[in-house]
């Protein structure tokens, strides 16, 4: 069997999954964006569609005044057989802390959220042969050496612990260790973690008991994932893993990594990896110990064929599909939609705001891609506009965008790259209908505009300066994402987004 990683392009990092019958679901963290928690369905691990977000509510999310990067991270979906439920359980940094949700159809609606009373990150759900539901996170309590991991049996109705948290296996040693995981297997049970950090050192190491809550035995072969040691491999940072049984007995593991650019420049944000699952005297190693590649060959004789979705297009006659995230939660008037198009009205902040502008954002899945865009807009006032923008964080982003000054409207590319804004270019234009198109390629976006019938090259920018390395608190990746502002005003004025098309080569 053959396939391409990652099996989901992106920014979709800290990937989970679970099996229900012949179906697998897998969720992703979302941070500062909303609707929270993407939700993905598989018949075959490697063809992935997105059927929804968990998180669709602001009762379930809220993300008022969340910084960057903050929010919703690390979430664990797991299937009880014993309610037929799902449930996604996650933690909201900037607020309500650990918290799970459920749900009959993992395409929603989901539950609101019923809180449990562990501090730390990472947590997940393990039921047992009783469906009995014990919540582990990277609690650390100062008092107990061996902290680093909390699990106690939880009532799954109200989320409150039956029995004292435990402290169980805390890791190799190495820095981070976070994302545990149970499992239950040949006669064992499992604590998967990762260490390292989620940058260039991850790693995937495991331990097992032949009790529930230990003693746990670390493996051997630790660590049963890296490429730490690999650092002239495109992909880094691989960790961050979740197991699952196929059902014929085959195990794999989806888990994060990263395509890096130049040195260890990553901007797509961390994606979703696949690997087989290799057992070794009862010990599970990832893909048998060897690197992770692009291209993979696994020894099933599976006749699966790999349909990887390249372009997207929509004209938002039907508003905006689950693939589309805004910035924080959604205020209220800065959105509309009709057979014309999307309608986004520009509230008083900007890109630059650690806020709420009118935003709506698309991953950027490949390197090498292309967006085109058709647009109207005609600003009223000097301090509105309206464009796209290659956005990673309220610092690090580039905009594309019509505005006007006096009598006369401009195309402009503005660069925000820390504490330095630089406008790079600005053309008078006499149309204020015009196609954006942005291309891209591992080292620069190129930024193109048809306007009248006639295609000019704006400028470029280096992919680098929206990179994970070149900012602070990144956890995310760059989205191509519409959008509109007032400058600190509400705008008297729409932009309407008539056509969208995105396009990926890699
Ligand atoms: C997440 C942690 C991590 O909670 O990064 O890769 C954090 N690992 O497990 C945010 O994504």
């Amino acid at each position: 069997m053959k396939y391409k990683n990652p099996i989901i392009p992106g920014f979709y990092p800290d990937s989970s999954i679970c099996r229900k019958g012949e179906d697998y679901y897998l969720v992703a963290s979302s941070f500062e964006y909303f609707p929270g928690v993407p939700i993905f369905h598989s018949k075959d691990l490697v063809n992935w569609e997105q059927i929804g977000n968990c998180l669709t509510r602001k009762s379930q999310l809220n993300l008022e005044n969340v910084e960057s990067s903050a929010g919703i991270y690390a979430p664990t979906i797991r299937y009880n057989p014993h309610d037929d439920l799902f449930y996604m359980v996650t933690t909201n940094v900037s607020n309500i802390g650990n918290f799970y949700v459920y749900a009959k159809e993992p395409s929603g609606e989901w539950s609101e959220p019923i809180l449990v009373e562990q501090d730390g990150i990472d947590p997940s759900l393990f039921f047992d042969d009783e469906g009995v539901a014990h919540f582990i996170s990277n609690s650390r309590d100062a008092n107990v050496e061996k902290a680093g991991f909390r699990m106690a049996p939880i009532d799954i109705k109200t989320g409150k612990f039956l029995k004292p948290p435990m402290p169980l296996w805390g890791g190799i040693g190495s820095y981070a260790p976070e994302a545990p995981h149970i499992y239950q297997a040949n006669g064992w049970f499992y604590q998967l973690i990762a260490e390292g950090g989620t940058e260039i050192n991850h790693m995937v190491t495991i331990a097992r008991s032949r009790e529930l809550y230990g003693n746990y035995e670390p493996c051997p072969f630790n660590p049963i994932l890296t490429h730490r040691d690999k650092k002239w491999h495109f992909i880094q940072a691989v960790g961050h893993a979740d197991l699952v049984e196929d059902g014929n007995g085959n195990w794999w593991a989806v888990f994060l990594g990263v395509r890096i650019t130049q040195s260890f420049f990553h901007h797509l944000g961390r994606e979703v990896f696949l690997a087989p699952v290799n057992w070794a005297d009862d010990w599970p190693i990832i893909n048998a110990g060897k690197l992770i590649e692009i291209d993979m060959e696994v020894n099933i004789n599976d006749n699966i064929i790999q349909n990887r979705k390249t372009e997207y297009k929509t004209d938002f006659r039907t508003g905006i599909s689950h693939e589309w995230v805004h910035l924080r939660n959604p205020l209220d008037g800065s959105y509309r939609h009709d057979e014309n198009g999307l309608y986004l009205t520009g509230n008083a902040l900007t890109l630059t705001d650690e806020a709420n502008p009118a935003f709506v954002g698309f991953r950027q899945r490949d390197l090498d891609s292309l967006i085109e865009i058709d647009m109207e807009f005609t600003p009223k006032a000097d301090c509105e506009e309206a464009g796209v923008t290659v956005f990673y964080k309220y610092d690090s982003h580039f905009d594309f965008y019509i505005s006007k000054q006096d009598k006369t409207t401009y195309l402009s590319l503005r660069k925000v790259v820390g504490d330095i804004t630089h406008i790079q270019s600005k053309i008078p234009v006499n149309s204020n209908e015009v196609t954006l198109k942005i291309k891209s390629d591992r080292l620069k976006y190129y930024f193109y505009a048809i306007i009248e019938g006639v295609e000019i090259f704006v400028g470029e920018a280096l992919t680098r300066f929206v990179s994970k390395e070149a900012n602070t608190r990144a956890f995310t990746g760059t989205l191509y994402a519409l959008y509109a502002t007032g400058n600190g005003r509400l705008s008297s004025s729409e932009a309407r987004f008539i056509r969208f098309l995105y396009q990926g080569n890699d």
